[in-house]
């Protein structure tokens, strides 16, 4: 298993789309296994792929409080969505140290393929719904701060890009 560099905020390659998974193969599993190494080390609970710059349709989620109830989303799809909303507080691993509040469907319902490649439906709601449209958004190429006012997304960047040169003195 390995540790993977994620992409941080503003980087361009973010804002890709993610293609389908076309194979559940050798290659997959090394991904997902890598993920949750990545995932678990930044203390996060959720990571998709194009954080990680592999721009396939694949999701690692664990909300358990003990780390040890892996989520693997391989081509997930929401298939409904609630249309009440909640203002729930996200953080994202790409925008680390920053928190707000986006408003999300309080209930999902979302279909993927599992680790072994078989069909599953998942119902969700509180966190684990909050995580899986914050990923999936990930997989359409948007970031969570391109729900927050044009004022806080600059500051946002213009934070983002300092840290980056000071990390690079
Ligand atoms: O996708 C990511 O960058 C992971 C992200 C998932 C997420 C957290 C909170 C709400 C929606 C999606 C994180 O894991 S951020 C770090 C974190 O562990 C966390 C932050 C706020 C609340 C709960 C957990
Ligand atoms: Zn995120």
């Amino acid at each position: 298993m390995a540790l993977i560099p994620i992409l941080l905020y503003p980087d361009p390659r973010l804002n890709k789309l993610a293609k389908p998974v076309q194979a559940v193969d050798r290659r997959i599993h090394q991904l997902i296994d890598d993920m949750l190494e990545t995932m678990y080390e930044a203390n996060g609970i959720g990571l998709a792929a194009s954080q990680v710059d592999v721009h396939e349709r694949l999701v690692v989620i664990d909300i358990s409080q003990e780390r040890n109830q892996p989520l693997v989303l391989i081509n997930p799809e929401i298939v409904w969505a609630s249309e009440e909303k909640h203002l729930n507080e996200e953080g994202c691993l790409s925008v680390p140290g920053i928190y707000d509040g986006v408003e999300r469907s309080s209930a999902i319902k979302a279909t993927a393929l599992d680790r072994s490649g078989k069909q599953q439906n998942i119902e969700a709601e509180g966190l684990l719904a909050v995580c899986i449209q914050h990923e999936m958004d990930h997989l359409l190429g948007k970031v969570f701060v391109q729900y927050l006012s044009p004022l806080k997304r600059n500051r946002i960047k213009t934070k983002m890009i300092k840290l980056a040169r000071e990390e690079l003195r």
